[in-house]
């Protein structure tokens, strides 16, 4: 019998569900040395919470977050609500013993990340770990990208371009949900959607962004309120309409430690585009090219070859030595969205047993934290150019 390890979760809405498959269905795919137990889920609502919980296989309920970081059935909290209360809970959870994983951003300001990584540093001098969810990470193609970046074979890097590409707020009428609000959210597409790419550029290259030079833009200004919205769905409207306090896109240049040139562009007014994380990385000896809308693949051209046979050629990262994906179907069986999470519960059930500190750390999460600061101060001084901290 491998030993068990509880789980604890706040927040069951798009995230939680997310999570709640990856917890659901780890231990059937991947050999651990410990399987998790979908132990206890936390939520508002009593009502809701429970009605979540049966849907999602959740053993007990909670309603309040302080009962759930004490509870003994509980060694894991995963954290998957908006990021205004992060830090409260993670350093709780933290204080309490509990290996913490924790939706991103991180935080909603650079100090309650910092507050939160010196909490986990501090946390992991007793063996307790933590990882923020940077998921797309755990995407097999970007694994494979940041392998093949890691091995040589760009070569020196120059050039990093990456967007995250949403349309799910084009239309003004749609809600002023918390993802809109500056208090619950933090930011915008920046800290949302941007911070992924920062993240996935840092990843893949291994090298720290510098330096940045943004704009920012809130293209409606007022939208209706409502209640009862989730995940990217809006709700039903009060009647009422609220002031949009957070961007609706962010674009920024930036250089990376070692001189790479890199720009970004995180919004969700880019009409058809419905989640196109892309990155495209060009070296001396190569370059590479990924979007999130065809996850399986990932684009490669070897530089070294004779011109007459060089040019992208389209790896399809389904291969049992790609990265994650032998735990999964023959070649060329695909995955989704939601094997990212699966991949992220492992690698951190896997650190936890082996007892390494698993990554991305909050260390990490407040790196990413601090380029979202830089970019905010560059965007509200004309774009000079901010170093970041
Ligand atoms: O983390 C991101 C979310 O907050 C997601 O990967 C996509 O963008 C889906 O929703 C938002």
């Amino acid at each position: 019998m491998k030993p068990v390890i509880g789980v604890g979760m706040v927040g069951h809405a798009f995230m939680g569900r997310a999570h709640s498959q990856a917890w659901r269905s780890v231990a059937a795919f991947f050999d651990l040395p410990a399987v998790p137990s979908m132990a206890v889920l936390c939520g508002r609502s009593a009502e809701r919470t429970a009605a979540a919980a049966e849907e999602l296989g959740w053993a007990a309920v909670e309603t309040d977050w302080k009962q759930l970081v004490k509870r003994d059935d509980v060694q894991i909290v995963d954290i998957c609500t908006p990021g205004d209360s992060h830090a409260e809970i993670a350093i709780a959870a933290l204080t309490a013993g509990k290996h913490v994983l924790c939706e991103k951003p991180l935080a909603n300001s650079v100090a309650e990340a910092e507050a939160m990584a010196a909490a986990a540093r501090e946390a992991a001098t007793r063996g307790v770990r933590s990882m923020v969810a940077f998921n797309y990470r755990r995407v097999p193609a970007i694994a494979l990208a940041r392998r093949l970046v890691a091995e040589g074979r760009l070569g020196e890097l120059r050039h990093v371009r990456a967007q995250y590409l949403q349309d799910w707020i084009v239309d003004p009428d749609f809600p002023l949900v918390w993802r809109l609000q500056k208090e619950r959210a933090g930011s915008g597409a920046l800290g949302d959607i941007g911070a992924h790419i920062i993240d996935t550029a840092q990843f893949v290259t291994g090298r720290n962004l510098t330096g940045v030079s943004a704009l920012t833009e809130t293209f409606v200004k007022e939208r209706p309120l409502a209640e009862g919205s989730e995940g990217l769905a809006g709700g039903s409207r009060t009647g009422a309409t609220g002031t949009v306090d957070v961007d609706d896109a962010a674009l920024f240049i930036g250089r990376l430690e070692g001189g790479a040139l890199a720009s970004f562009e995180a919004t969700r007014f880019a009409a058809g585009r419905k989640n196109a994380l892309r990155i495209e990385v060009n070296g001396s000896e190569g370059s590479l090219a990924f979007d999130f809308e065809a996850m399986n693949e990932l684009w490669f051209h070897d530089h070294t070859l004779a011109g007459a046979e060089a040019g992208f050629r389209r790896i399809v990262v389904t291969e049992p030595d790609h990265p994650y994906a032998g735990a999964w179907w023959p070649p060329g069986h695909g995955l989704g969205y939601e094997h990212t999470f699966t991949h992220e519960v492992r690698d951190f059930l896997q650190a936890i047993t082996d007892g390494t500190d698993p990554e991305p750390s909050f260390d990490d999460g407040l790196r990413v934290q601090r380029v979202l600061a830089a970019v905010e101060a560059s965007a509200a001084g004309e774009s000079r150019w901010t170093a970041v901290e």
